[in-house]
């Protein structure tokens, strides 16, 4: 372990911009209130600030829609303010990394604007145009039939060039053209390169499989039938040339800054799919952001994302077995999470937040099983102090993703109530929108996140008066003294929680989530010539359990396990069969 690369220990956090911390009072959070919370993340134990886009963007998709790779968006600060961040998080002994946004630009990038202008410009084919089809009553077509991520065709007409373009995500996120090697010079150049130069870590990259599309344009198989656009992620994932361009990117951009590199993989659930991307020797990504575990509940595509689907906890766990296994035995790497932007909270997903003790004691559980899983943890902010999904009583009005409101829209305008109330219900658990409202800092007006008399671009949590940071941090009993504890441990038993083996017990139990982890190599410490070993025993549900034989479980033997850890104070430490966990008790045992 000890010439393992950096950042396999470090733990990693997540900042959306705009919702974190607004320094000058626009409703809108900033580069400079980031850099006056840097002390709290540090004390919390984070050695990398990951960014959300902040770059120039007419804020179509929260900025992943980039019209200026080179600039700050005002609203976030200027590229001093960058300068000053990353002196902030260096200084602290802390890293830096970005987002680098380069599977498509908005459609107001300069590039797009040249490409868009005539099929004759030097940029035309930076961005890929496809002439229409038209129907047997000459109606115009698009080219292919697929269906975007936010609802609608992927392709966009031109009128003045009387070609369609493609678009994965939005119209205003037209996709670039990676088969062109100018463009790809230019995305290296100005989107990586041109921020490694000032001094950045490395980059979250998003979107990171679908640069190499499949190259024949051809329709997607009908699977809804009767709908107009299909689903179609197999034409644009992981296509024929894909690992050459990632591999290209980390040979001219990434590597000669040592840059550390974590992908973002959705629609990829095959590990032999994944383990080429993330294998040492592949040289491609550091690690990746793998979405069969955080993606639980969404509608399969004949239903569409937003018809929740529950799910039992031996589904959650065989997920979490999969992605904790795949890379042993070989060079490859991975991430531990279950937030971000793009996702419900974690507490009302996979928690139960109905009740404070409820809250409280499952944001504890869920962090007790993030940091004792193995790979590069990363957080998202808000997650350290149980932030919840915005009140079910809250309308569509507050919803401002433009996912969200293009689903919903769709159902809208298909004139059927059942499917609104169906994505209603949906967003209710799954918008994107639950993880963007602002960060609750403490009990004052707008908890904290922007002055009193300004409005948050989303509407702040009706319950930041009883839940929020400043009260936690009096509290180290709270689940931000948890999760700070806890991230200390998960350091100080490296062998065991980042780098263990895993192995699931009771997998198909459907109350308790159950596993041991196992140092690679006899750390020799008191454990008699046998491997270290962690049993961690979590009650995932709201009522009390059973607790199991621990000594059996962790192959100790009754009476000489050790309890290391629980997420209640009063945890037991005479063990053993017949006993009981309380609702969302986790406990971790060792055999040392
Ligand atoms: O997301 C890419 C993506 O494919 C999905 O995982 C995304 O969650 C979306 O909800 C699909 O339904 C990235 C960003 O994380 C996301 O915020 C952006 O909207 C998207 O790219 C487009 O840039």
């Amino acid at each position: 372990l000890g010439t393992t690369p950096w950042w396999k220990d470090a733990v990693f956090y997540q900042v959306y911009p705009a919702s974190f911390k607004d320094s000058n009072g626009d409703g809108w959070g900033d580069i400079p209130g980031l850099v006056s919370k840097i002390d709290y993340l540090h004390h919390l134990g984070v050695d990398v600030v990951w960014l959300s886009p902040m770059f120039e963007s007419p804020q179509q998709d929260m900025g992943y829609d980039i019209s200026d790779y080179q600039a700050v968006y005002p609203r976030y600060g200027t590229l001093e303010d960058v300068d000053t961040l990353i002196e902030a998080c260096h200084s602290r002994g802390m890293k830096l990394i970005l987002d680098l946004v380069v599977n498509h630009t908005s459609d107001q990038h300069p590039w797009f604007e040249e490409s868009r202008s005539s099929k004759l410009n030097p940029k035309r084919d930076w961005y890929i145009w496809k002439p229409p089809r038209y129907d047997d009553a000459g109606q115009r077509k698009p080219p292919t039939n697929w269906r975007g991520y936010f609802a609608g065709s992927t392709w966009t007409w031109d009128e003045r060039t009387q070609e369609y373009y493609l678009n994965l995500y939005g119209p205003f996120q037209p996709d670039l053209n990676w088969e062109n090697p100018d463009c790809r010079a230019a995305i290296y150049k100005e989107a990586a390169r041109f921020w490694l130069d000032r001094g950045i870590d490395g980059f979250r990259i998003d979107t990171v499989n679908k640069y190499s599309k499949r190259t024949d344009f051809i329709d997607a198989p009908v699977t809804c039938p009767g709908a107009q656009h299909q689903p179609a992620p197999e034409m644009w994932c992981n296509g024929p040339r894909i690992h050459e361009f990632i591999h290209e990117m980390q040979t001219q951009a990434l590597a000669p800054y040592g840059a550390v590199s974590v992908g973002e993989l959705s629609n990829t659930p095959h590990p032999k799919q994944v383990l080429p991307y993330v294998s040492a020797a592949s040289q491609e990504l550091d690690m990746v952001f793998e979405f069969s575990m955080i993606r639980l509940g969404t509608g399969n595509l004949f239903h569409g994302k937003y018809n929740y689907q529950p799910f039992p906890l031996s589904v959650l766990k065989q997920h979490v077995a999969t992605w904790q296994t795949f890379i042993e035995g070989t060079d490859g790497w991975h991430t531990v999470f279950c937030e971000n932007h793009d996702n419900g909270r974690a507490v009302s997903r996979f928690g139960d937040d109905s009740t404070p003790e409820l809250w409280e004691a499952s944001a504890k559980a869920i962090a007790l099983w993030q940091v004792t899983l193995t790979g590069t943890i990363f957080l998202y902010q808000g997650q350290e102090i149980g932030m919840r999904n915005m009140p079910a009583s809250w309308g569509i009005e507050e919803y401002k993703d433009v996912e969200s409101l293009g689903f919903y829209k769709e159902a809208i305008k298909a004139g059927d109530q059942k499917k609104v109330d169906t994505i209603l219900h949906g967003l209710r658990i799954l918008a994107r929108d639950h993880s963007r409202i602002p960060f609750q800092w403490d009990a004052s007006p707008h908890a904290g996140f922007t002055d009193a008399g300004a409005e948050p671009w989303m509407r702040v949590h009706d319950e930041y008066p009883s839940l929020n940071a400043a009260k936690q941090l009096a509290d180290p009993e709270s689940v931000l003294g948890f999760y700070r504890a806890a991230l200390r441990l998960r350091k100080e038993y490296r062998d065991l929680f980042i780098h263990g083996t895993f192995k699931l017990l009771a997998s198909e139990d459907e109350a308790l989530f159950i596993y041991l982890k196992e140092s690679e190599k006899d750390t020799g410490r008191g454990t008699g010539g046998e491997r270290r070993k962690a049993l961690v025993v979590m009650n995932f549900t709201s009522q009390r359990q059973r607790c199991p034989d621990i000594g059996g479980l962790l192959g100790s033997g009754r009476g000489r396990e050790k309890l290391m850890f629980g997420t209640k104070r009063d945890s037991q430490t005479a063990v053993g069969g017949g006993e009981e966990l309380t609702p969302w008790e986790g406990r971790v045992y060792v055999n040392f």
